[in-house]
């Protein structure tokens, strides 16, 4: 290989499997060699290609960048790397590296770890003693116990979230935090996260595509399925990005997405969460069909003289369309619904809040009713109402509503239109917070901004405290509720809401009058 490669002064390589049979030959340039891009196939986490990689340097340069991502990205068992003589052409240093199995891809501060290659001593060819067999079985064999450490019988999903910022290490890794809570709500299960600080975001590949290679290998390493990016990617990043991979690449957007469509029950619920999932695809269906098909699993056909994509662009919107309408209808329904109600006179409060704050928990607890209400984020899709009767003899009507989220997708929240009208016509809202997050002031301060958002802060509000008994400083939270004037209270234990059963009916005093007028 070097005398020709001295005489063509171009690289060469080859690829060889276990048994040393030659699976290619590569010819490069004076300064690199690509491999072909069947080389990576899919292959079971704990195992390694099989092929070694041996190509010649004409300049006695180390392993280069790409030698290493290359021995990443197709899970080489070795790449190596034979020096030509520069006079003679004989064979001088061999060099070569292989992966590490590894069971942990950040440091300390969550930041990402450049991937981890063993580089072997350089020696003549003649020295070379090292069994590559015993080596690499023994690497296998290593990596295998990881996974299985991991694996057991779980099925889940196995994700590495992935937060990029600008910003602050703490304000990512809170971010990461709900990230987390979002990733097992949705039935992940996360493997490892990292934190990627820059200067500014890459507008093509959002980390740099270096890095991206390196996030990929990380991956790859730990026998990840999935990413999961702590932002919403642009339909051009999420093309950059699955160009560069075939892990499934997911934003919190889409997560957020995937959760209300595992919760949505009822029909209206349903409709809703399909219209949110075909406006935030449309713009991202693009390139080629298998990436289509990725995106849109059932729906498909083609038309006479069409491409395929246009095809489905159009059935997109048609569907789009035809929801839209359904929608509409919905709304109609719901709208006469209200104005019965409003002939009866009776004041409506909704029970409004951060996802988890208890809020099904809390009206459950008022009215001795038995909504869904569990540690998972958007346990509640679809708004319920019960009658309530306040100490003073009023009847009311509470409704429990599906929870905010930080950055709620768009297209959710305009999907969403329906069941969110349902809190406009409320007399009074009650703001839940969980007391016990250490979020809970960013909690409050989202869900004030997506009320405003909504035009809904007109409307008289009552903050209210949740998870007191779940608070251990109580001196703190008297603190906040003096600051917030707020009251707080534990929907846990019905002894505590007697207090906001009366102010609710205090607040509601000149509404009740006023009905009482007429
Ligand atoms: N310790 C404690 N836990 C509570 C209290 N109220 C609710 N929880 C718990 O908090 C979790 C979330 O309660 P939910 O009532 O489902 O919360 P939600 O606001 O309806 O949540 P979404 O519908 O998902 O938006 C559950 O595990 C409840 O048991 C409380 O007063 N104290
Ligand atoms: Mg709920």
């Amino acid at each position: 290989m070097t005398e020709i490669s001295h005489e063509i002064k171009r690289q060469v390589g080859v690829l060889i499997d276990r048994k040393g049979h030659v699976e290619h030959v590569i010819v490069g340039d004076a300064s690199r060699i690509v491999l072909p891009a069947q080389a990576r196939s899919r292959l079971a986490e704990s195992r390694f290609s099989g092929l070694r990689c041996l190509h010649t340097h004409l300049r006695g340069e180390p392993l280069t960048q790409d030698d290493l991502t290359d021995l990443a990205l197709l899970r080489l068992d070795l790449m190596g790397v034979i020096d030509v003589e520069k006079d003679s052409g004989l064979p001088g240093l061999v060099k070569a590296a292989h992966m590490m199995p590894t069971t942990q891809i950040h440091n300390d501060d969550g930041e990402a770890l450049k991937p981890q290659y063993q580089f072997l001593d350089p020696k003549i060819p003649s020295q070379l003693d090292t069994d590559f067999t015993d080596l690499i079985e023994s690497l296998e064999a290593e990596m295998s116990r990881n996974v299985t450490a991991r694996k057991r019988s779980d099925t889940r999903d196995r994700a590495i979230l992935v937060s990029v910022t600008t910003e602050s290490l703490t304000e990512a890794r809170e971010s990461l935090e709900e990230l987390r809570e979002l990733a097992s709500s949705g039935g992940l299960f996360v493997l490892d996260e990292i934190i990627q600080r820059r200067h500014k975001l890459d507008p093509a590949t959002l980390v740099g595509k270096g890095k991206l290679d390196e996030i990929i290998i990380n991956c790859l390493q730990l026998g990840a399925d999935m990413i999961v990016f702590d932002r919403e990617l642009s339909p051009g990043q999420v093309r950059a990005i699955n160009a560069a991979t075939d892990l499934k690449i997911v934003d919190r957007s889409q997560l957020i997405l995937d959760i209300f469509a595992q919760r949505a029950q009822t029909s209206e619920g349903r409709i809703q969460v399909e219209l949110a999932q075909l406006k935030y695809m449309l713009p991202r269906l693009s390139g080629s069909g298998s990436e289509m098909s990725r995106l849109m699993g059932g729906i498909g056909g083609r038309g006479p003289g069409e491409t395929k994509l246009e095809v489905d662009r159009r059935r997109v919107r048609d569907r789009i369309t035809h929801l839209e309408q359904q929608i509409d209808k919905v709304r109609e329904a719901r709208h006469q619904r209200r104005a019965q109600r409003q002939r009866r006179e009776m004041p409506v409060v909704s029970i409004v809040g951060y996802t988890n704050a208890g809020k099904s928990t809390l009206l459950n607890s008022l009215t001795q009713s038995k909504v869904t209400a569990e540690q998972k984020m958007f346990a509640t899709l679809d708004p319920t109402s019960r009658r309530l009767r306040l100490p003073m003899d009023r009847e009311i009507i509470i409704n429990d509503t599906v929870g905010f989220i930080r950055d709620l997708p768009k297209d959710l929240l305009s999907a969403f239109k329906a069941t969110l009208e349902e809190i406009e016509e409320s007399d009074l809202l009650i703001h839940l917070v969980d007391a016990s997050s250490p979020l809970l002031e960013n909690q409050l301060h989202s869900v004030e901004r997506i009320l405003e958002d909504l035009e809904l802060h007109q409307i008289p509000r009552l903050l209210v405290f949740n998870k007191a008994d779940a608070v251990e400083d109580k001196e703190q939270l008297k603190n906040l509720c003096n600051t917030y004037h707020a009251m707080a209270v534990s929907a846990l234990d019905r002894k505590t809401l007697s207090m906001l059963a009366t102010e609710i009916e205090f607040k509601l005093t000149p509404t009740i009058e006023t009905n009482y007028q007429m």
